[in-house]
């Protein structure tokens, strides 16, 4: 039987990817390849709805690809490639503009957060126009699973919508994607302000861990998290949002469960629960770093590689546009 398809994509907005990326998506990524059929995207054109140097997309692309190989992701086993490197994506992209409303559009948090921050006026179109190329980048895959973090789902639910009402009004054209997003860990705060989520371009300068930071750079971040008031090491995302987040992270990379992380740490205080955050967390990034270092060290490989994925995406994304336009009736 054929594979499952799955397709994910990522900014290459830092320098680094953070720990939120991690648990809330790339590791699965690294898991999903070993029984699916993966199509992985740096999405560098979504990078650019927010004020970017050319030499900085270079340079933060090429780390993004890196980081991927260093946390697992195997050319072997998945197709890794750039997005402005497929054209198709900005095709299927004004076909999906055609297909949505203002209205929708208009609901879409992850823009409504992002103008508000920029300032409405200065806000990129094409950030408002974001969710409909990124439901572009899944379609042409014929994704069956999209793995995200939870503050991607409203962007699967319009891309599911999208590839509906694409398939019900000229036939079917699109596999009608799900998300992959996990119960715990898809959204892991930011260590300092522990209401917001961990974020590459807008998370606070010590409460984001990144996976490029040196370990002790790690460790005195995790160590200086904010927590809250007491003393009891317990999972309460209201009363004690800090402490919850370290339990998230512990977890999700120690693989033991908060139930036994609660017994383990409950009275021996936040500061030695703290101190086996960070060795946890630091003791797991260390060599990821390193290999993220060493592939850096080959710059050649690096863009062999992106090209010899990309070519392989072209393939795919060639035949589902021109299926597309087919159905929508273009003159071929
Ligand atoms: P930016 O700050 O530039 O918007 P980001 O840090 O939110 O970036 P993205 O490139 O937008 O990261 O997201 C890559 C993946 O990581 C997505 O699947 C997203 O849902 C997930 N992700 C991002 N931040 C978190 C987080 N704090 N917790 C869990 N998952 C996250
Ligand atoms: N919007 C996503 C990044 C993204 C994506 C995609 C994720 C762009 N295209 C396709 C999954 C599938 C974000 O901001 N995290």
């Amino acid at each position: 039987m054929a594979k499952m398809r799955v397709l994910s994509g990522i900014q290459p907005t830092s320098d680094s990817f953070h720990l939120g990326n991690y648990l809330g998506a790339l590791k699965q990524w690294v898991e999903l390849q070993e029984d699916h059929d993966a199509f992985y995207c740096i999405v560098d054109l979504h990078a650019l709805t927010i004020e970017t140097e050319p030499a900085l997309i270079r340079k933060r692309t090429l780390a993004s690809a890196a980081q991927l190989m260093a946390l697992g992701i195997s050319s072997k086993k998945s197709t890794l490639f750039v997005q402005s490197q497929v054209p198709q994506h900005n095709q299927l992209g004004w076909l999906m503009e055609c297909m949505a409303g203002f209205g929708e559009a208009s609901r879409m948090t992850q823009f409504k957060d992002k103008s508000l921050k920029f300032g409405t006026d200065s806000a990129r179109v094409g950030l408002f126009t974001y969710p409909m190329l990124q439901a572009a980048d899944i379609l042409l895959y014929q994704a069956d699973c999209v793995p995200v973090g939870e503050d991607q789902r409203q962007h699967i639910e319009l891309t599911r919508d999208l590839a509906g009402r694409f398939n019900s009004r000229y036939g079917q054209t699109f596999t009608i994607p799900d998300g992959y997003i996990l119960k715990t860990a898809a959204k892991i705060n930011d260590l300092q302000e522990p209401s917001a989520k961990m974020s590459k371009s807008s998370g606070s300068e010590s409460g984001v861990i990144e996976i490029m930071d040196t370990p002790e750079v790690n460790a005195k971040k995790i160590k200086s998290a904010i927590t809250d008031a007491g003393n009891e090491v317990r999972f309460d995302e209201k009363e004690k949002p800090g402490i919850s987040n370290l339990l998230t992270i512990h977890s999700a990379i120690s693989g033991n469960s908060i139930s036994s992380l609660e017994s383990e740490f409950g009275d021996k205080g936040y500061g030695v629960f703290k101190s086996a955050v960070a060795d946890v967390v630091v003791e797991y990034l260390r060599p990821i770093r390193q290999r993220a270092l060493d592939l850096l060290e080959d710059e050649k490989f690096l863009v062999d590689l992106l090209h010899e994925g990309a070519a392989k995406a072209r393939i795919v994304a060639a035949h589902t546009l021109e299926k597309a336009y087919k159905n929508l009736g273009t003159v071929a």
